[in-house]
């Protein structure tokens, strides 16, 4: 067996209005919470700092940049360089979601896997399924999804890749895949990350399959209610909530069991602005479909699990391609 003490740190509502650094200390706090029940890699949602923002039609361009990092090392950022730097203290590797701005201008829905062995970030993600539109919806008082909007789509595809040290604390030179038993690297995890949107497309979660993927990691923010967005405009809100957590177990699930691997999601949730609903259902789930552990609140909540990572091997001898994995080329 293999195995690894995980968590996902649910985020309850953010504000427009909300501190920057409140809502950075609240992440401390969970990540704490969490480090106290052995976790050693913690994901945090989507978009984690701030309030969900693409909800907004935001014209004004100062305000629209103050919801970004700039530039591509967000474990600088004054915003968030605590955060990392406590995830170092503490031992304990996370998944953070945030907007990214680069220093050439270009604008992603980004997450990045931070290693607090190697104190750095291992690899970057950038969102690939967008939802919303360009443009704001024509009635003022619709909840709006501007991500097209607000963001690019990410380039770099699906790269998963392995965690050095993470089961067995060992840190190894290389990264070799499933050489030989003895080969360095072997008890490394596979993982993969995903965010909000994406884990609706199947596509997504097979190219991480085929990788040999054994953990997904996937932040969300998604709205509880919101007519236009679940497209029956005459559905009450209690089943358009209904449907969006059933949707979101679905595709969790599902995706899991016919890839064979964990997988983790984390909420950014709760009543934001005290008028705007997401959806909670932050959990753990295994190779089988089954949901493991999950959020009992709509609010700031730590769900954890020890996972044993062997559970997703009988199906990686037959499917996983080593050789379409990614490398850090650090390691
Ligand atoms: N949010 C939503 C999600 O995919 C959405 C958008 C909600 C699409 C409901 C369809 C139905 O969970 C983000 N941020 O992608």
């Amino acid at each position: 067996s293999r195995l690894l003490k995980v968590a996902a740190a649910q985020v309850g509502a953010v504000h427009r209005w909300s501190d920057r650094a409140d809502t950075l200390n609240r992440l401390i706090r969970l990540l704490e919470e969490a480090a106290q029940t052995g976790a050693l890699l913690v994901l945090f949602p989507e978009l984690a700092l701030t309030t969900f923002f693409p909800r907004y039609f935001i014209a004004d361009e100062n305000e629209l940049a103050s919801f970004f990092e700039h530039g591509e090392d967000v474990t600088g950022s004054k915003n968030t360089k605590k955060l990392f730097q406590r995830a170092h203290e503490l031992g304990v590797d996370i998944c953070v979601g945030y907007a990214e701005r680069t220093t050439d201008g270009h604008s992603y829905n980004t997450c990045v896997y931070y290693s607090a062995r190697l104190q750095r970030v291992i690899t970057k993600y950038r969102k690939s399924h967008l939802p919303g539109t360009q443009e704001p919806c024509k009635d003022p008082g619709a909840i709006n999804q501007l991500e097209k909007r607000y963001f690019e789509e990410g380039q770099e595809g699906f790269r998963a890749f392995r965690v050095p040290g993470l089961v067995d604390g060992a840190l190894k030179k290389s990264l070799s895949i499933d050489g030989d038993a003895s080969s360095e690297g072997r008890g490394d995890p596979i993982v993969g990350m995903l965010i909000c949107n994406d884990r609706r497309w199947s596509e997504a979660w097979r190219v991480y399959g085929l990788q040999g993927t054994e953990l997904i990691l996937c932040g969300y923010n998604t709205t509880a209610w919101a007519p236009h967005l679940h497209g029956k405009h005459n559905q009450s809100k209690e089943q358009s909530k209904a449907d969006a957590y059933f949707h979101h177990k679905l595709v969790m699930q599902s995706n899991s069991y016919t890839n064979s691997c964990f997988s983790i999601c984390a909420a950014r949730c709760g009543l934001d602005d005290d008028e705007f609903p997401l959806i909670g259902g932050s959990c753990i789930i295994g190779p089988d479909g089954r949901i493991i552990a999950e959020a009992q609140t709509e609010d700031d909540e730590v769900v954890f699990a020890e996972i044993d990572l062997a559970a997703c091997r009988p199906g990686k001898q037959t499917v996983g391609d080593p050789s379409l994995m990614w490398r850090d080329p650090e390691c």
